[in-house]
């Protein structure tokens, strides 16, 4: 109780305890969960993903400035085990993330892709809520844009915003990765090398295929290049705006009905697994099922109907 005061009043080593709590997904990490909940709901998530290296990091902290600019606060979340917000990067990027890391209005969590119970998705959830209840105004979640799970936590965000950069072959990187449905804002970062103009073009062909393309937003595509700067204000413009469009059109409270829903399907199924496994175990159904499975006696269809109605009669 006394790291939950500790954490709403904004101190960082509670709030670091805390998101380690909930990452675990033990019995106490559900009770956290559970006092929290009915106190989040006021940040602003924006989902930033893209390939390694493409400079997620480096605008997630000039975005981050901006907003300290405006006085307000931000978590950060990087799930990717090569970001330099690990602090175990080279020391150019440690120097580089330093400016926020040391501002008492950022807390920056990174996290591996590995070694949380409940997967990574969950844990990353789970950290947000955290954060939220710790009364951040904004929430920067960056995560690479390779593999499911890293997609699934980022098209939950508010906005998303997603990176491409030129010089990683001929076709849009956002096409190939299965992102381009997700994206709110386009970024093509590293402008200042050959090829980001095509790029920009192969983004906006691709996103003008969308028979959905003259309905609500549309994704805007912005040329930066992050390590300078360029660029930022006008991205940071279009964050902006899209919020003010998913306030106008409302969509912020379908898209928060979505995340909700996921989730909370989310910890549904888990807990019926464990409940299922429970039984099974407490019946040593299976082993003696499964012979007469394997001497064709049963079949599995038969078996898995007489599961269901013993566990959930
Ligand atoms: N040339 C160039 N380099 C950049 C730009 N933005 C970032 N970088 C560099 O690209 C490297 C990877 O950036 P980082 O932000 O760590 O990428 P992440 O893996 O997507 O988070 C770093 O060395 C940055 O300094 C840019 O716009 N132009
Ligand atoms: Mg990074």
């Amino acid at each position: 109780m006394e790291l939950l005061e500790k954490a709403k009043a904004g101190n960082k080593p509670s709030i670091a305890r805390l998101i380690s709590i909930v990452e675990e997904g033990t019995p106490e990490s559900a009770a956290v969960l559970r006092e929290i909940y009915l106190e989040t709901g006021g940040a602003r998530l924006i989902g930033v993903t893209g390939p390694p290296g493409s400079g997620k990091s480096t605008l997630t902290d000039k975005l981050v400035k901006a907003c300290r600019n405006k006085g307000k606060t931000v978590g950060v979340i990087a799930v990717d085990p090569t970001s330099p917000f690990t602090g175990g990067a080279i020391l150019g990027d440690r120097i580089r993330m330093s400016g926020i890391a040391l501002d008492e209005g950022v807390f920056i969590r990174s996290m591996g892709t590995r070694g949380s119970l409940g997967g990574v998705s969950k844990a990353t959830h789970n950290a947000i809520k955290v954060l939220d209840y710790a009364g951040f105004d904004y929430i920067f979640i960056e995560t690479v844009g390779v593999g499911q799970s890293e997609i699934d936590i980022v098209k939950t965000a508010d906005s998303v915003i997603v990176v491409s950069v030129p010089g990683l072959g001929d076709d849009v990187q956002a096409s190939k990765a299965g992102i381009l449905e997700i994206g709110d804002i386009f970024v093509v970062n590293k402008s200042d090398r050959d090829g980001a103009e095509r790029v920009v073009i192969e983004l906006a062909q691709m996103l003008d295929l969308n028979p959905n393309k003259d309905i609500g937003w549309k994704p805007p595509i912005i040329k930066t290049v992050a390590s300078r700067g360029d660029g930022v204000d006008e991205l940071n413009d279009k964050v902006n705006e899209h919020y003010d469009y998913l306030l106008e059109s409302d969509e912020i409270t379908e898209r928060r009905k979505i995340r909700l829903a996921n989730e909370v399907m989310e910890v549904l199924m888990k807990h019926a697994e464990t409940y299922v496994h429970s039984r099974l175990e407490e019946e040593e159904f299976t082993s003696k099922k499964l012979d007469k499975i394997l001497s064709r006696e049963l079949n599995p269809y038969d078996v898995v109907d007489e599961i269901l109605e013993k566990t959930f009669k």
